[in-house]
């Protein structure tokens, strides 16, 4: 609802972090008249020397443009996003082969800078109105009283705020959560994987130049682990190398147990990343200098407390990274909660709807992310897998209204994520069927499949 209805004010609300998700969220809710003011823990990422000096970068697929589109930044993003075609599959015997995403360069997905869209995000949020306060760390609520505590962490002084309502874009470690959770239960858990990551640099060649392909989603799979690499704009790589944290049994597996040093990384990749390993000249110091990354999967019965306060984003249901879809889930849930505020009478009634809406699409997307780990560091070079992979394709050209492939649902469509799951899980039981005991599609009876497709898959409405 507007700010004409109800209240003779304008309607307030206080979002905690302004991140992704709630530099977004706080220019859709001004779009639609709301006075949103945003507190954020660290320093205004526009202010020189915040930046770490590290590029990280992310992954954005088409639920998060589609959510730029709407929010008028779309166009200020892509500027600098480097488009990705597929994987590029670093084989173990030094072999390159890139498997696109989807049919042509319509179906890629983009490398963006995250400081990068973190700053257009914020500049476009206060130009709609919002009010943005760096340096304030939420660290208790009253929700009852509606008094919020918030710290400055330069001088660790007490600012106290009153609020009507608040929305938690705080992240994985929310704090808003914190709160929700010691006043009401919540059910909230995290199952850690038992694997972590490292970031590591890859520079521009001598003379300013990508060193690897530029236009791809570097996977180097290694079965129990892997590499991946994804290009900047201003041409580096940032490489990440997903390790378990303890080697499993008797495999003898690099582990971040057993790979401690900078020497010990230098073997590693010797052994196992040669193609990569002088591409990468700070090895040593990226290893030693950076923290190991946590990968975990948070669940959490509710998000909302009636219309008091929501979580949404990381801070309600962060996943593992393996399917690049935790900020474009976390931008679908901004488009999806400011449509059920302006359809919904109360706020406590849009929370309670958005909550029903999207509870079931971030657990399946969740999931799949879990499942897509399996794919990326294991199977990608599998002949068993290739061949799936282009009976899908097959299935696809043939029928393409039912059989949709699994990443196309995912990456280039905005079904909702639990259908996508739900068909996903039909398709990949046709494909194991009818590539059984096959090395090539030849002796492959298509009618009989494609009874099989209409039986099991009705038609799926294209929401592009
Ligand atoms: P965040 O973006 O984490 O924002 C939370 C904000 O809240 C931060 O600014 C933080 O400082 C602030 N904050 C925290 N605590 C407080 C507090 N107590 N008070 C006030 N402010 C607070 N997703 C993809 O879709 N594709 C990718 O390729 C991809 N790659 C990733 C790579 C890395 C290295 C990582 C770590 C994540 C990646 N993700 C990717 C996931 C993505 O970053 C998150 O899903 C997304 O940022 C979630 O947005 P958010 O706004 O919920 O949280
Ligand atoms: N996040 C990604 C994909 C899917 C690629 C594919 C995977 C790094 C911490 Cl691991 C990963 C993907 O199936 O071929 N798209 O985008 C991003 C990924 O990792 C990001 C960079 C990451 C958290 C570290």
């Amino acid at each position: 609802m507007g700010s004409d209805t109800g209240s003779p004010r304008r309607r307030e609300l206080t979002l905690i972090g302004a991140g992704l998700a709630g530099s977004l969220l706080a220019i859709l809710l001004s779009q639609r008249g709301w006075k949103v003011t945003v507190y954020e823990r660290r320093g205004d990422p526009r202010i020189k020397g915040y930046e770490s000096g590290r590029s990280i970068n992310l992954a954005l697929a088409e639920r998060g443009r589609h959510a730029l589109r709407a929010a008028g930044v779309e166009d200020a993003v892509m500027g600098q996003a480097v488009m990705m075609r597929g994987r590029m599959v670093h084989a173990a015997d030094g072999g390159l082969q890139l498997q696109r995403y989807g049919r042509d360069d319509t179906e890629v997905i983009w490398s963006v800078h995250r400081a990068d869209l973190n700053i257009t995000l914020l500049r476009a949020a206060e130009q709609a109105g919002a009010t943005i306060h760096f340096h304030r760390r939420l660290h208790t609520v009253d929700f009852d009283a509606g008094y919020a505590r918030l710290i400055d962490d330069r001088d660790d002084q007490p600012h106290d705020i009153r609020f009507e309502t608040l929305i938690g874009t705080d992240g994985a470690g929310s704090a808003l959560r914190g709160e929700m959770v010691r006043k009401a239960g919540f059910g909230e858990r995290t199952e850690f994987l038992d694997h972590s990551y490292k970031e590591l640099t890859i520079p521009p060649g001598p003379d300013g130049e990508f060193r690897i392909e530029p236009n791809a989603l570097h996977i180097w799979p290694r079965g129990r682990y892997m590499c991946i690499a994804l290009p900047n704009d201003e041409r580096t790589f940032t490489v990440t190398l997903f390790l378990p944290n303890h080697a499993a049994g008797g495999t003898g597996d690099p582990s971040f147990a057993s790979v401690r040093s900078g020497a010990e990384v230098r073997a590693l990749f010797a052994r196992d990343f040669p193609d990569a390993l002088p591409l990468i000249p700070d090895l040593e110091q990226d290893w030693e200098h950076h923290p190991p990354g946590l990968l975990g999967t948070l669940y959490l019965d509710r998000w909302h407390l009636g219309g008091r306060a929501l979580v949404l984003g990381d801070a309600a249901h962060a996943m593992v990274p393996f399917h690049g879809q935790g900020m474009n889930c976390a931008f679908e849930d901004c488009v999806a909660l400011a449509d059920a505020m302006d359809r919904q009478p109360s706020l406590a009634s849009a929370f309670a709807a958005f909550e029903a809406q999207r509870k079931p699409d971030a657990a399946a997307i969740q999931a799949m992310a879990l499942e897509n780990y399996v794919e990326m560091r294991d199977r990608v070079d599998d002949p068993a897998f290739l061949l799936q992979r282009e009976l899908e394709r097959a299935l696809q050209q043939r029928h393409p209204q039912r059989f949709v492939p699994h990443y196309t649902m995912v990456t280039f469509m905005r079904i909702p994520y639990a259908v996508a799951l739900e068909r996903s899980e039909i398709q990949r039981g046709i494909l194991v069927e009818a590539t059984r005991g096959r090395t090539d599609l030849a002796g492959v009876d298509w009618d009989a499949l494609a009874q099989v497709v209409h039986e099991r898959l009705d038609v799926l409405e294209d929401a592009r």
